[in-house]
C-alpha cells in the first residue's frame, strides 16, 4: 500500500509521489465516495484534482496537464482551467487499488468532459493506469486517437 502509484511534477513548487495510503490520507472534502453519484455508471472512490494540486501547488506558468500511461504507452495534453474543478482521480474499488481490467490502479476522470467545450477535451483523456501528471506552461506529447479509424483500432485492442 506504499507503493507509488502516482507522481505529480513539472511546473509545481512540491512535486510529489502518492501511493494508495497517500492517496486515502487526502482531506477528506477532496475524496468522493462512489463516483456513480458524479458519473453515471462508474464505480469507485476518488480524489479531487483539486485537492492534489492544492498539495503540489501548481506554479503561475502552469496552462497545460500532461497525463502519462507508461503501461501502455498512451498520452493526453489538456489544459489545465478547463479541468481544475472537474477532474477526478479515481483510485480505489471495493476498497482497494483499482484492477487493471478497471483501469488502475488509477485513472484520471472527467465526468462531465462535453462541458469543458474544448475540443481539446474528450473522453480519450480519461488516462487510464495514469502513473505521472506533469504540469507544464505549453500543450505536451498526446498520442489519442485522431480520427474514427484509429480510435477503433485502439479500442480493438483493448479486450
Ligand atoms: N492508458 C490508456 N488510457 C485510455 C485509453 C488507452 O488506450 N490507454 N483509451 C482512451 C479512450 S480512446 C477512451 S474512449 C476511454 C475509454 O474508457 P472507458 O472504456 O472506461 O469508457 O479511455 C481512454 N483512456
Ligand atoms: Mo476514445
Amino acid at each position: 500500500m506504499n507503493e507509488v502509484l502516482l507522481k505529480i511534477a513539472g511546473a509545481v513548487e512540491y512535486p510529489a509521489e502518492f501511493s494508495f495510503a497517500d492517496l486515502a490520507a487526502v482531506d477528506p472534502r477532496q475524496q468522493i465516495v462512489d463516483v456513480s453519484q458524479i458519473a453515471a455508471g462508474r464505480k469507485g472512490d476518488a480524489v479531487r484534482l483539486a485537492g492534489l494540486l492544492a498539495l503540489v501547488k501548481p506554479k503561475v506558468e502552469a496552462r497545460y496537464l500532461n497525463l502519462h500511461a507508461t503501461a501502455d504507452n498512451f498520452h493526453a495534453s489538456i489544459p489545465l482551467n478547463a479541468v481544475t474543478e472537474k477532474a477526478i482521480v479515481l483510485y480505489r474499488l471495493d476498497g482497494q487499488p483499482l484492477t487493471v481490467k478497471a483501469g488502475g490502479p488509477i485513472r484520471f476522470f472527467i465526468p462531465d468532459h462535453k462541458a469543458c467545450h474544448t475540443d481539446e477535451i474528450d473522453e480519450c483523456a480519461n488516462v487510464k493506469f495514469v502513473d505521472t501528471i506533469e504540469l507544464a506552461a505549453t500543450r505536451g506529447f498526446d498520442n489519442r486517437p485522431h480520427d474514427e479509424q484509429e480510435h477503433a483500432d485502439l479500442h480493438a485492442k483493448e479486450q
